[in-house]
């Protein structure tokens, strides 16, 4: 039986961005392939359920899709350079950032791609050669452009609304700012070594913003610490220096220069999450306990010091911070409280007092958990 791992995914996907960056750290033996149209339409569906990537598949031939479960599951294999710190404040905000990550930064990723033109021969080049390799090139320009087709379609779910393109160009240009400062004093999100929270953000930042010719150029380039972490995170774990300072801050401290991100987050990806929940609340009223959650649900208005965003509630997307928020409500009480008060202090308080049905993810999607169901529509605290 092979050892080795597989990992199909395309060097222009955002969750194969985050996962390859992070199975290359962990140093699992890893063969890292494209997938082509029969794996994602046919195969991979058949083992997991969904048409997405990435795909992992274990030498023991389990399959697993989403990126929270395939991290989850390696941690428990190879117990090696852990990602996520045991330490209260350090544990919860790698998990919040890695919400932050995955589910925030999507409308920015599909925006800088599919505005440009510039980026589509990239695009079509790479994802042409995947699908079909070998095959004659208007072939693979075709399944290109069907694939094309359904991802544009998402655009205006997610936000990417022509009428909103401008307040998210100026969002990403201050945030990008911030990410520069702190790039520029620690190599990665908590200091001296990454954590969950860098491979998520490696999901918008490898594949879209770090490769796509008009980002990399309008948006990366001018930031040449951030470009260099996109670099370094890219090559794990050659590109770190294990004499250094590679460690997460000591007393489960955080970076000063992370604290004006993390504030923003709270703000606004917190603002997200309340919407969400207020939603699912709303429907738990009458949505039957034992079917799948819809994948997009109406608009939440989000504000951001540039004006308001609006964009679908993704019940998906409460799940995550769910799953975040879990970090603090399972603390001894003591260490609770201390959590509660740094929450007050940094702007996040507000998170603790969603109160939503208790959600898990079913593919793509989300549903109420069991544990909500046979409460019938009781409110998780
Ligand atoms: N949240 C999932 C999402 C996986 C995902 O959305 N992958 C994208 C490509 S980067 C995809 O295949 N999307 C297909 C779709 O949404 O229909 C994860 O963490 O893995």
């Amino acid at each position: 039986m092979s050892t080795r791992y597989r990992m199909y995914g395309w060097h222009l996907s955002y969750f194969a961005g985050k996962v390859r960056s992070y199975l290359k750290y962990k140093r699992v033996p890893l063969d890292d392939v494209d997938v082509n149209l029969f794996v994602l339409m046919w195969l991979g569906k058949r083992k997991t359920g969904v048409v997405a990537m990435p795909l992992l598949q274990t030498p023991d031939d389990i399959w697993m899709q989403d990126s929270s479960e395939t991290w989850q599951f390696i941690e428990s294999r190879f117990k090696d350079r852990p990602i996520l710190p045991t330490s209260p404040r350090q544990r919860f905000v790698s998990l919040w950032l890695e919400a932050w990550g995955d589910e925030w930064w999507i409308p920015i990723a599909m925006q800088t791609r599919w505005r440009h033109s510039e980026n589509y021969p990239l695009f079509e080049h790479d994802a042409g050669n995947a699908l079909l390799p070998g095959w004659p090139g208007f072939l693979q320009r075709r399944a290109v452009a069907r694939i094309a087709r359904r991802l544009r379609g998402y655009l205006p779910a997610v936000g990417v609304r022509p009428e909103q393109d401008e307040l998210l160009m100026a969002w990403t240009r201050r945030m990008l700012g911030l990410l520069e400062a702190h790039f520029t004093e620690h190599a990665f999100l908590l200091g001296g070594r990454p954590s969950l929270a860098d491979f998520s953000l490696m999901g918008t930042m490898y594949g879209h913003l770090g490769r796509d010719p008009w980002p990399a150029r309008e948006l990366i380039a001018p930031h040449p610490h951030l470009r260099s972490w996109i670099d370094r995170m890219a090559d794990l774990p050659n590109s770190l220096d294990e004499t250094s300072e590679s460690a997460w801050l000591a007393n489960d401290e955080l970076p000063v220069t992370l604290m004006p991100i993390l504030r923003t987050t709270f703000e606004e990806f917190g603002a997200q999450v309340a919407g969400i929940a207020a939603q699912v609340s709303a429907l738990a009223a009458h949505w039957p306990m034992d079917k799948r959650l819809p994948r997009i649900l109406e608009d939440v208005a989000i504000p951001l010091q540039e004006g308001t965003f609006r964009r679908a509630a993704m019940p998906y997307t409460l799940w995550m911070a769910q799953r975040a928020v879990d970090a603090i409500t399972t603390l001894p009480e003591s260490s609770a409280l201390d959590m509660r008060r740094w929450l007050v202090d940094v702007g996040g308080e507000a998170l603790l007092s969603i109160d939503a049905p208790r959600l898990e993810r079913d593919g793509l999607q989300a549903r109420f958990s069991s544990a909500t169901r046979n409460r019938g529509t009781a409110h998780a605290t």
